[in-house]
């Protein structure tokens, strides 16, 4: 009997939670429609889904990453995304600088982080403190986004508080050109995209990869999802190979950049 009484009373908590909206998900974080305002702390070329794209924070956020110290609560980091402008081949149109041209707006992506937020989610799959929204150009909340995969994809950058762009955040992202590495054993990243895309290797021997881009890369090996670290601009990453075979890899942060090292 007292148990039964226990367990409505928990029962009638979660109920009375969810009616009162505070449920994990999306809908916790308000369209940051003064989203102008925050601090422009980056722009991106995407290559990888010929994307333009200006990354802003709340002030509080950007001096807290600057002194190196955690990101408060409240924080909101929005990443405005846009198409690129291409020319009649369907390439990219590049300015003065060699940037991209910004285009239509596509969509927001959101991240807020508030004290006592993620508590529900499993630890697999929580961001600390995090929540994501995704929202059309015109504010409205997407509610067909894939929500998982946003804290799947930010889950390995834990180590950054999941701030993919943190470097950028800071201001420590390395600038200044990267010279292209020409050694039997090298592959460049540049324009995301890796160079040469199959490399072949003697058993035995080390890869280099060295990241020219503004972007930050990651190096995934496919069969084992064994991950470097994230690699800024001018940064490289060595690994040997042992066994003979081919060993497919992708970015861990650009799913869609994909090389082969096959070991002979
Ligand atoms: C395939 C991996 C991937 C997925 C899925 C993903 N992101 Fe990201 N996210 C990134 C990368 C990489 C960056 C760094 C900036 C860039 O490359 O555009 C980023 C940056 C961000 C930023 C800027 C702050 C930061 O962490 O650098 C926000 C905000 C953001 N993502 C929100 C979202 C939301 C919301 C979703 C889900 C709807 C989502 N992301 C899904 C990879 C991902
Ligand atoms: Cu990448």
């Amino acid at each position: 009997m007292t148990k039964w009484i226990a367990v409505s009373a928990v029962a009638a908590i979660v109920l009375a939670v969810s009616v009162a909206g505070l449920d994990a998900g999306p809908e916790k974080i308000a369209f940051p429609a003064n989203w102008k305002e925050h601090v422009l702390y980056a722009t991106l070329d995407r290559y990888d889904t010929k994307q333009y794209r200006e990354l802003y924070g709340t002030p509080d956020a950007v001096r807290a990453a600057k002194e190196g110290r955690p990101i408060p609560s409240g924080s909101v980091l929005t990443l405005v995304q846009y198409k690129a402008q291409v020319d009649a081949q369907g390439n990219p149109v590049k300015d003065v600088n060699g940037r991209f041209v910004k285009g239509d707006m596509v969509a927001f992506t959101v991240m807020e982080k508030r004290a006592g937020w993620g508590t529900e989610y499993p630890p697999e799959l929580r961001n600390g403190e995090w929540e994501y929204a995704a929202f059309s150009p015109d504010g409205k909340l997407n509610d067909k986004a894939n929500y998982t995969a946003c804290f799947q994809c930010h889950k390995p950058h834990e180590k950054q508080d999941f701030v993919i762009s943190l470097a950028k955040l800071a201001g420590t992202f390395p600038s200044g050109a990267v010279a292209a590495r020409t050694g039997a054993n090298d592959v460049n990243i540049a324009g995301f995209a890796f160079g040469p895309g199959k490399l072949a290797i003697g058993a035995g021997q080390y890869v280099t990869w060295t990241n020219a881009d503004d972007s930050p890369h990651q190096i995934t090996l496919a069969k084992t999802g064994e991950r470097s670290p994230v690699l800024l601009r001018g940064q490289s990453h060595v690994q040997a190979f042992i066994a003979p075979g081919t060993y497919e890899y992708s970015c861990g942060l650009h799913p869609g950049m994909k090389g082969a090292i096959e070991v002979k």
